[in-house]
């Protein structure tokens, strides 16, 4: 830092000119992120909150108000109009949320979760000392539920099901998980992706898997408003069944005007307010038309690259494509270099495609070609 402050107008010079390095959604050439332009009463909402801090939430008894409504609003969604919970920083913050909770309800150490899981879960091994058991995946890329199985034992503090993989965007057998752990061992869910598509692919007539609280046995669904939910980054919560699972994280310290029970002291709480006038705004009918434009693209974007001679590794079953590559890594160096971005998976190895919003027919109508023309340089097609 300098001794004497710069002038204002320089400092925004140069914020422009970082603004101006970085990626757009609306420039039209991300396929490879799970956010998106987030919607325009996130917008306004983020900004008139900015001061909020539910860290200390005696000071903000309104955003509280709302933040308890945003928590309705997501458990009835999810089929539990009483659900617990809170508004976290997003996908990550509430795994690793749910699975201090189970440690502490359970005090067992094992955590059951796919290969598909989120890295998250990691993460949240590492900090609690907890021990992964990864579970192996069928033809269909969902977790095998016979290894489950046999994996989960007495030893077991949390069993983790996914709903809407990071990579294929596939959902895990959780009625058959629900089933095994039969209420008596911790399930947990993570929705973080799939948790505002599924319900809505529903209301347009899809057959979609049960994965959320209608579900006896789901103790904890995670489930993102900054991705599909098209909020302002970061927003995501963490919702629970019981009251005492809350209770189990949480602390009173006599200084603060309130009780904290989540991972964050000091809360970016102004994406709360975003969720809430999103939701509000946008209603049922709003997402399930964002949905069904962003499957349509899905279907188009398929269908293009099976026109080019690319194969699938499964057919979308929400809005993410992916289609198979020799050398991933390759490609998308290659197509980064003209400005596309698109990401690539591990397993099976394949560029991945998520179709967000801001992915349009036209995005790609442009990407196409420029894909076909690299695909047959490197010897992919
Ligand atoms: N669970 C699932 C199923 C996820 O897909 C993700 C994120 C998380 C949890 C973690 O969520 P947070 O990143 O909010 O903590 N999946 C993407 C990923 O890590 C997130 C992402 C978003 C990536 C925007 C890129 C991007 O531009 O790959």
């Amino acid at each position: 830092m300098n001794k004497k402050g710069a002038r204002y107008s320089q400092v925004m010079k140069e914020l422009k000119n970082a603004y101006e390095q970085d990626y757009h959604f609306k420039d039209g050439g991300i396929l490879g992120s799970m956010c998106t332009k987030p919607h325009p009463a996130a917008l306004k909402a983020h900004s008139m909150f900015i001061e909020s801090n539910l860290g200390n939430p005696g000071l903000y008894p309104g955003t509280k108000k709302l933040e308890e409504k945003v928590i309705r609003m997501l458990g009835s969604l999810l089929h539990n109009k009483n659900a617990y919970g809170h508004v976290t920083g997003g996908g990550t913050e509430s795994n690793i949320t749910a699975l201090w909770i189970a440690k502490k309800v359970t005090k067992k150490k094992e955590v059951v979760f796919p290969e598909s899981a989120h890295f998250s879960f990691h993460k949240a091994c590492d900090l609690m000392d907890l021990t992964p058991v990864e579970i192996g995946l069928d033809k269909n890329y969902r977790m095998r539920i016979d290894e489950a199985e046999d994996k989960i034992s007495d030893k077991t503090a949390c069993v983790v099901g996914v709903a809407g993989t990071t990579e294929l965007g596939v959902t895990d057998p959780v009625d058959k998980l629900s089933d095994i752990c039969n209420e008596k061992t911790f399930l947990h869910v993570d929705a973080a992706f799939g948790g505002f598509v599924l319900p809505f692919l529903k209301e347009l007539g899809y057959k979609t898997p049960d994965f959320d609280f209608k579900l006896k046995g789901v103790c904890s669904v995670t489930i993102d408003p900054h991705k599909m939910g098209m909020a302002s980054v970061p927003a995501g919560a963490l919702l629970l069944r019981e009251k005492q699972y809350l209770k189990s994280i949480s602390r009173k310290p006599v200084y603060l005007t309130g009780v904290q029970a989540c991972i964050s002291g000091t809360r970016c709480s102004a994406s709360v307010p975003g969720t809430y006038a999103t939701m509000k705004v946008l209603g049922r009918d709003g997402y399930r038309r964002i949905v069904k434009s962003c499957m349509d693209v899905t279907f188009y974007l398929s269908k293009r690259f099976k026109e080019i001679g690319l194969q699938l590794p499964v057919e979308p079953e929400m809005n993410i494509v992916c289609a198979r590559m020799k050398n991933p890594i390759r490609i998308v160096k290659e197509l980064d270099k003209k400005g596309w971005k698109i990401s690539k998976t591990r397993k099976p190895r394949c560029i991945r495609g998520v179709v967000m919003p801001h992915v349009t027919r036209k995005v790609v109508d442009d990407f196409i070609p420029e894909l076909k023309k690299v695909c047959r340089k490197n010897g992919e097609i």
